[in-house]
């Protein structure tokens, strides 16, 4: 097939199917034939159910089966891999009331305190007893401010730009890849905190919502508004093949609304904080630079070019929390549309998700 083979005819009729047989990718480890059933890298499974397991797990993983000398080295490298839970992430799970929630709430909470055992070393601890009595009567927004105990001005200008900030943040159509793994989630009746848990996994990727963070780096990196020295900064960025953060869509094709509306608001509350004017020049400095390259659709900014350094001036010091302030909004979104799903096809729900992946390299094969 070339790039412009048409493969599918999309009509009304499509729409609101969960995607069903809609191509959206290819696949090289399996596909399923539709009388035949799966097959592995060519293999009708019925080849391969009398192996052992960890060659099959190779076969997927190199796309062939080992040889004998391979297939002892992979078991040794996987018993080697094999580890003791971190002493944190153990304690998460004993943490856990014996009998609360389904084993698979377990599983996932597991496995994301072993991801942070990996990154910090262990499992941070909270600091519940600085914070002060929920009110959740003062509204999403100020009780949170009112909990960490902000008051007067202070408290005054942190809702205030928390609030925009939230607002903004709240939905942004089915398909950004957030919203879109968690209503794929939900399609299979998982439970609303499965799906939104694991749409808060996919916003956390630096070409997603976790651009926040990665922006505000960058900003601190580049440490100067002077225009030449940004400009340097981003051609060595582009040259190293790094994403400039805070441009770019896969949708969008002008500035992003809610970047115009964020740096608005800069100019009211912190129009002479060091950060904020480094961004408000890569506003000006990078958009001619990135339509050098054409391959770039979008060469305008989204919404994370500015919420970073607002969030930093009104005194969020730590960028690695800006993502959790994304999802706080966006959470109300997914919800919502996971509902609509729910109800879609007078209350049957729209059915579960499960686009067609096109197999490569693939051949029918059997083994002697
Ligand atoms: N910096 C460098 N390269 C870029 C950028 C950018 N800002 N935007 C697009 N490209 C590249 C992209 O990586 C791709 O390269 P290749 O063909 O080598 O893979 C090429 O240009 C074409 O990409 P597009 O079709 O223009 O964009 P796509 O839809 O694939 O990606 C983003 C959209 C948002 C992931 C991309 O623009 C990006 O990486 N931006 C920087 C990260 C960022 O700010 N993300 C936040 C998006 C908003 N959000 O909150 O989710
Ligand atoms: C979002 O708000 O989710 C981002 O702009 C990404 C997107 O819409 O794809």
């Amino acid at each position: 097939m070339t790039e412009d083979d048409s493969l599918f005819t999309i009509t009304e009729g499509h729409l609101d199917s969960g995607m069903r047989g809609i191509p959206v990718g290819t696949c090289k480890t399996s596909f399923v034939d539709p009388i035949e059933g799966v097959h592995y890298v060519g293999y009708p499974v019925e080849d391969l159910a009398n192996l052992e397991e960890e060659d099959v797990i190779y076969l997927l993983m190199h796309k062939r089966l080992p040889t004998e000398e391979e297939s002892e080295a992979f078991r040794t490298e996987l018993a080697h891999r094999a580890m003791e839970m971190p002493t944190g992430a153990l304690r998460v799970l004993e943490s856990l009331t014996p009998g609360s929630g389904h084993p698979m709430d377990w599983l996932s909470m597991g496995i994301m305190a072993l991801g942070a055992a990996d990154t910090t070393g262990d499992v941070r601890s909270g600091k519940k007893e600085n914070l002060q009595p929920s009110k959740p009567e003062l509204g999403l927004v100020e009780n949170f401010t009112h909990m960490l105990g902000m008051t007067g001005e202070e408290a005054e200008r942190m809702n205030r730009v928390l609030r925009f900030f939230f607002i903004l943040h709240l939905d942004h159509g089915g398909g950004n890849l957030s919203t879109f793994t968690g209503k794929a989630v939900a399609s299979g009746r998982a439970t609303v905190y499965a799906s939104i848990a694991s749409a808060m996994n996919a916003l956390s990727g630096p070409l997603h919502g976790r651009a926040n963070q990665a922006c505000l780096e960058f900003v601190q990196r580049i440490g100067t508004d002077d225009p030449d020295e940004i400009e340097s900064f981003v051609r060595a960025e582009l040259a190293a093949k790094r994403p400039i953060f805070g441009f770019g869509h896969g949708v969008l094709r002008a500035e992003d609304p809610r970047a115009r509306l964020l740096i608005g608001l800069g100019a009211e509350v912190c129009p002479d904080d060091e950060n904020y004017r480094i961004v408000k020049n890569l506003r000006e400095v990078v958009p001619p630079i990135l339509k050098e390259h054409p391959k770039i659709k979008n060469p305008y900014p989204n919404v994370d070019l500015g919420s970073g350094s607002l969030l930093h001036a009104i005194g969020f010091r730590k960028p690695e929390y800006y993502t959790t302030f994304f999802g706080w909004a966006r959470v109300a979104g997914i919800c919502a549309q996971i509902m609509d799903e729910r109800n879609a096809r007078d209350g049957r729900g729209t059915p579960i998700y499960r686009p067609k992946y096109i197999p490569i390299n693939q051949p029918h094969r059997r083994l002697e």
